[in-house]
């Protein structure tokens, strides 16, 4: 019985930090689960890039389609309109920037 209750505990915090939007803010970027996203707009000269994105728990936010600043530049030359990706999202400087990515199948 005390174990079923542990495992009922353990598997259902999961489901809570999900559905938690305006906590998360301390959770370390390279744990936060990967959301999908939709490159529709690259704009290296500024260092942004426009994803259409899945929920964000990371920075609280619905689905919507924004800009992002990104940890690596480089990335700019490397995602084209039309990629679809996984992605992490953080606040840095009071921006949301792409922490990392891979691209989705
Ligand atoms: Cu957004």
């Amino acid at each position: 019985m005390r174990l079923i209750f542990a495992l009922m505990l353990a598997l259902s915090l999961p489901a809570f930090a999900q559905h938690d939007h305006h906590a998360g803010h301390m959770a370390a970027a390279k744990d936060a689960p990967l959301t999908e996203g939709v490159v529709k707009k690259i704009d290296a000269k500024a260092g942004e890039i426009v994803i259409q994105h899945g929920q964000l728990d990371s920075i609280g936010m619905p689905p919507m389609t924004m800009a992002f600043g990104v940890a690596d530049k480089s990335w700019l030359g490397k995602l084209k309109v039309g990629d679809k990706i996984r992605f992490a999202a953080e606040m840095k400087g009071g921006n949301a920037i792409v922490s990392r990515y891979e691209m989705a199948k």
